[in-house]
């Protein structure tokens, strides 16, 4: 099973080549934190970005809440994701037939396919969503993550809806890495020994509980130990209140010791 496996071991067994060098980079900086900077200038997401980038493995982005978006920023987030050594996932969450997601994927006024190593879509539509995205995203060697459940109350992506994601990510392996989820889905489901899926999991907090607005927030260990998931996403947790750097050393620091005490159990 992947989860018991260093997360080095499964670079050099992997085949997509995001998915590669997520692990690589997880490996040589020693975390498995993606921070996630919902902001709406341009100015705070650089400043996030350069204070959390030595302790990152990927920048969550939401590019569509920025009110000043321009292509200098892309040139600002690229160049920050070379000197601190992380991957960008714009966390689009497409959600439309095949043909539209491919023309928002790579076209419009983000243009994501062209600087977004990683993006996600809801499974809603059927595997044609996939089939869109990938059309745009395997040129370029990008990985896709499915939602196979949110963090959010009341979420419907449960049960069969869940295990569905898991088979479509199955049957477009070269493209989707893996998933948006909670926990780790192969015990449900036999999954052959060479798959390898990559769990990130939103929803993290070390002392909140919730957001008064449906989010649940869990801690760390509970995410990458109890749940063996690879990488925690966490948000207002880093840049919400204090040192954002501060923040994100203990967030990376707690993530990284449950992956070490995952591979003794
Ligand atoms: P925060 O840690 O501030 O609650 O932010 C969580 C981030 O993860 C948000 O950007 C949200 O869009 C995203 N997210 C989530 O919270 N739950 C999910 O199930 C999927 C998400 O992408």
């Amino acid at each position: 099973m992947a989860e018991s496996k260093r997360y080095s071991e499964r670079a050099s067994a992997h085949t997509n080549p995001t998915a590669i060098r997520l692990f690589q980079i997880m490996e040589r900086k020693q975390t498995n934190l993606s921070v996630s900077a919902d902001v709406t200038t341009k100015a705070e997401l650089l400043r996030i970005t350069d204070a959390v980038g030595p302790f990152i493995c990927c920048l969550k982005t939401h590019i569509d809440i920025l009110s000043d978006f321009d292509h200098d920023l892309v040139n600002q987030l690229t160049a920050l994701a070379e000197k601190h050594d992380f991957l960008i996932f714009e966390d689009r969450k497409f959600a439309d037939i095949g043909n539209t997601v491919k023309l928002q994927y790579s076209s419009g006024v983000h243009k994501i396919a062209s600087w977004s190593h990683i993006t996600n879509a809801h499974i809603v539509p059927g595997e044609g969503i996939v089939k869109g995205l990938a059309e745009v995203g395997v040129p370029l060697q990008r990985g896709l993550l499915l939602l196979a459940e949110m963090s959010s109350a009341g979420s419907l992506a449960t049960g069969e809806y869940t295990l569905e994601a898991l088979r479509i990510a199955r049957r477009n392996k070269g493209f989707c890495i893996g998933f948006i989820g909670q926990r780790r889905l192969e015990g449900l489901i036999p999954v052959e020994e060479k798959e390898d899926f990559i769990y990130m999991s939103p929803g993290v907090g070390l002392t909140s509980k919730g957001d008064g607005l449906g989010q649940q927030y869990r801690t760390p260990r509970e995410v990458i130990l109890d749940s063996g998931c690879d990488i925690i996403i966490v948000g207002r947790g880093i840049y919400g209140s204090g040192d954002t750097a501060e923040n994100a050393k203990t967030y990376q620091k707690a993530g990284w010791d449950a992956y070490l005490e995952r591979l003794k159990n």
